[in-house]
């Protein structure tokens, strides 16, 4: 917590660091309440900084320390040269290098921020990334000094395994009996890829060879309850070393990688060099206790922390307004990694899908900010959607624009050029550029402006000439800070389906689709030798992160649906769909008049039902309605009621209308198949639970009935879970809390499950009121300082329970605001992130804007914030 108001820092002004650290030895006196930290650092002067003037005195980072000592060159220095502020240690020795030692007491068990060096369950675990290091010893803590690390750890011999970056060097007994263990990291890296992890940990271990012959050990920790859970990370980390090799020619560096799951993690997980540690619930799995999507995110996080190896460990930020440079181009490598495994088609929606429910809103609410930001407060609250998620689209117009395998040359280029530096986002698109010579100059717009792009599509069909013209206009709203946006150079992928249902041939080479190059604020686009009116099948594989208008008609609509090749467009073509039926019937609530059934949409989806050609997993997303959040994003002067009347309108009439195909095609899929989960089986379960929520929808006896039979048959978490969440939306009370308990009651000793089990509740229309959360938040199983089970009971009532948390009294709302004032001086990175609903109180009208706004200011009033806290809340009430 701070005295004063937090500065802000600016992108402007960054300097190079006055000193370097050559060589950073650290040892590791375990204790929980007071834990020896010995640091000798061998520091140098920057030949870069500015030589003119005295030697500038060392500063140094430092929060939340007890500092015991400060020598340098092995003398004591006298306390008139230094001084210890609240935030770090000013130097004055006058010397250009020398050594410095400095001894520091901290209190890992006191420690609820999970930054720096803490307790999870007993074990001792660190989390570095941004800027834990400080809160462990004095140091420069940025990401521009880069030093190589040894790391000696002494524990008692309850703490049988010791761990840190890079190889194993020494090992031994201290005479008093303890362990001592000494780590070596050959590579120089900065101070956020530190880790430290001590406890009484099981592992599994095994090999992987890399393309040019070196034998990898895998090693993966857990506490012994989940050694049985480590399969499927151990293998998705071998497909991800073998991706990488095959697609971006990066093969792994050390003798050894490991992997360790705490239960305390702010995150998902962590890149540190060679000792990633990972949020349980992001690599634990077994079939029983594991549903397929906690499957693939596995997959998918365990393959983003290894791509990190290299992009961002061998070439990482030199700054934290440069995190896209890292956290961008790692999302687009894990995600086409996900795509080669899985069904490309449906990951692409799945990533969509959250880009435009959470990323949009994002950009269109008060932290609003270029992928690469020009000024922040605290940059944990940078972690955001707009740097991973929209930093990957970037990424992806770049591969679209140059082709892939231009891409990979600017790829290799990149990391030789910048192989052990610290580089920007600049260095980045420089490297494409150079490798390719291509001309990027438009398009580095898109790290510096933020907001998404509207593009408003017109077209013209010229008989005559046989000549088709698309029109694309583009507009950049105004976001905090930044106003009059520049048109922004991005790659619209677009077919053209003639009457058939086939594409069009667009040029000589007979190709189907084109990639045009828009850059400017207008700009037409002409087909020519087009023989009839085509339909336009535009922004194909959302091939640019912005909203597409088009008039299109329902029967258009309905066309797509039926031919598009595209499959993001063919889905995308029901959601346009869904979207309209869900804005009309909105107006429909709110003008008190009657609402009437989507008759175009039922009609699409039905024959989407009927087709078993199509990927089920595809067939599943077309029957997905846009949710409440990303109604609400779309909307101006939301109404909260409305959008859940009008879904729950849609959802029924679909239900009643399919229903004996819902249920011949939920027979059909239903079959017994030992659990595996690999991409078909996926596609089979997510169709076959759909259809079964739409036939629990109606109420039906006999629906509810097969959704018992399912939840009994316990066959695999996926489909067990399905059924209980199908059971407490749509079945009787008394019967849904039988079940609930009886769940319980298994799984009560298996912490993922019953993250499970709480989020479900949390987050259901039915069980997630307010006093169900309140009694969830007294249950024995819940822990206000375990991050994933505030954010399976409040964020899953707060950000995905749309109706009850914004129940009419307002009460919702109120709720949120206790619960963040109180988190706060636990955690503030996880009250700064949970605190995100309230802060979007001006899209509402006005009764609810008003009511949030004040929940907000209560927030705001209730004492002095952290300035993770403070940052969010000051710019949502600005
Ligand atoms: N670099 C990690 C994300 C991460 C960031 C901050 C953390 O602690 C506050 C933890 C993890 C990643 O991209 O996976
Ligand atoms: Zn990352």
């Amino acid at each position: 917590m701070q005295d004063t108001q937090p500065q802000t820092i600016f992108l402007k002004d960054y300097q190079v660091p006055d000193y370097l650290i050559d060589r950073t030895d650290l040892t590791f006196d375990l204790d929980p309440q007071a834990t020896l930290v010995k640091s000798r650092l061998q520091v140098r002067r920057n030949p870069a900084a500015d030589a003119s003037g005295d030697l500038p005195p060392l500063w140094l980072d430092g929060v939340d320390l007890e500092l015991l000592s400060v020598a340098v060159d092995g003398e004591l220095l006298p306390a008139q040269r230094y001084s210890e502020q609240t935030d770090g240690l000013l130097l004055t020795v006058d010397k250009e290098s020398f050594v410095l030692e400095v001894q520091t007491r901290i209190a890992p068990e006191s420690n609820t921020s999970l930054e720096g060096l803490y307790l999870s369950n007993g074990m001792y675990c660190t989390q570095c990334e941004a800027e834990g290091f400080r809160k462990i010893t004095f140091y420069p803590d940025r990401p521009d000094v880069m030093s190589v690390f040894t790391t000696t750890i002494v524990a008692p011999a309850t703490y049988p395994v010791l761990l840190s970056n890079g190889n194993k060097i020494d090992s031994g007994t201290t005479e008093d009996g303890r362990l001592c263990v000494t780590w070596e990291d050959p590579f120089a890296k900065p101070s956020y890829l530190f880790a430290l992890v001590a406890g009484d940990l099981q592992f599994v271990e095994d090999h992987f060879t890399t393309s040019s012959g070196r034998k990898v050990t895998l090693q993966l920790f857990t506490e012994p309850k989940n050694i049985g859970k480590t399969a499927h990370a151990m293998e998705s980390l071998k497909k991800s070393m073998k991706w990488d090799e095959e697609v971006y020619g990066r093969e792994y560096d050390l003798d050894i990688f490991m992997i360790v799951a705490v239960d305390h993690f702010n995150m998902g997980a962590m890149e540190n060099k060679g000792l990633n540690i990972f949020n349980s619930a992001c690599v634990l799995a077994s079939p029983e206790t594991a549903t397929d999507a906690a499957f693939q995110r596995i997959e998918a996080i365990v393959a983003h922390e290894y791509f990190h190896n290299w992009s961002g460990n061998r070439v990482t930020c030199r700054d934290w307004f440069q995190l896209s440079l890292k956290e961008g181009f790692t999302v687009f490598r894990d995600a086409e990694f996900s795509a080669d495994m899985n069904s490309r088609g449906v990951k692409r929606i799945e990533d969509v899908t959250l880009l435009r429910t959470a990323q949009f809103a994002e950009d269109a609410g008060p932290m609003s900010h270029p992928v690469r930001p020009d000024s922040y407060m605290e940059i944990s609250n940078f972690y955001t959607l707009t740097v991973y998620e929209k930093g990957a689209e970037v990424v992806r117009m770049i591969h679209r624009l140059l082709g892939a395998e231009a891409f990979r040359r600017g790829s290799d280029l990149y990391f030789e050029r910048h192989d052990g530096c610290a580089v920007t986002c600049e260095d980045f698109v420089a490297a494409m550029e150079d490798a390719n010579g291509a001309d990027l100059t438009l398009f580095r717009r898109w790290y510096s402006q933020g907001g998404t792009p509207v593009l408003d599509v017109e077209d013209k069909y010229d008989a005559e000439a046989q000549e088709y013209h698309l029109t694309i206009r583009q507009h950049t709203p105004d976001t905090p800070g930044q106003t009059d946006k520049q048109p922004l150079h991005m790659p619209i992928a677009v077919s053209l389906l003639g009457a058939d249902g086939r594409e069009l041939s667009l040029d000589q080479e007979a190709s189907i689709e084109r990639v045009l190059h828009l850059t400017e604020a207008t700009q037409t686009f002409t087909f020519a030798d087009i023989p009839e009116r085509p339909l336009p099948s535009l922004l194909r594989g959302f091939s640019a992160p912005v909203k597409l208008r088009y008039r299109y008609t329902s029967d258009q609509l309905l066309f797509l649906m039926q031919y598009d090749t595209d499959s993001f467009n063919r889905w995308d073509a029901s959601q346009r769909l869904a979207f309209e039926a869900l804005e009309q019937l909105q107006r429909a609530y709110r003008a008190g008049g009657e609402m009437q059934a989507p008759e175009a949409l039922l009609q699409g989806l039905s024959a989407v039902l009927e087709n078993t050609q199509l990927d089920p997993a595809l067939v599943a997303k077309m029957l997905t309605l846009p949710s409440p959040q990303e109604l609400a994003e779309h909307g101006d002067a939301i109404d909260a009621q409305a959008i859940v009347a009008a879904r729950v309108f849609v959802r029924d009439s679909i239900a009643k209308a399919l229903a004996s195909r819902f249920l011949k095609r939920y027979q059909s899929l239903d079959q017994r198949k030992p659990y595996q989960p690999v991409a078909e089986d996926i596609a089979e379960r997510s169709l076959k639970n759909t259809c079964l929520s739409y036939l629990c929808a109606t109420g039906s006896a006999d629906a509810l009935a097969l959704a018992e039979s399912q939840f009994m048959r316990k066959e695999n978490m996926t489909d067990v879970a399905a059924a209980l969440a199908a059971l407490i939306e749509f079945g009787p009370a008394d019967q849904a809390e039988e079940h609930l308990e009886s769940f319980y009651q298994q799984w009560q000793q298996d912490t993922q499950v019953v993250e499970t089990w709480f989020g479900l509740q949390a987050g259901s229309a039915n069980y997630g009121t307010l006093g169900r959360v309140r009694e969830l938040m007294s249950h024995p199983a819940f822990e206000f300082t375990n991050p994933n089970k505030v954010r399976a009971v409040v964020g899953g009532f707060a950000m995905r329970n749309f109706a009850q948390f914004h129940q009419e009294d307002g009460t919702g709302y109120e709720f949120l605001a206790e619960q963040v004032i109180a988190l706060d001086k636990l955690n503030p990175q996880i009250a700064a992130r949970i605190v995100t609903p309230l802060t979007r109180w001006r899209k509402y009208r006005t009764l609810e804007a008003e009511q949030i706004r004040s929940a907000l200011q209560r927030v705001s009033d209730s004492g002095e914030l952290s300035r993770d806290l403070y940052e969010v809340v000051s710019k949502a009430l600005e």
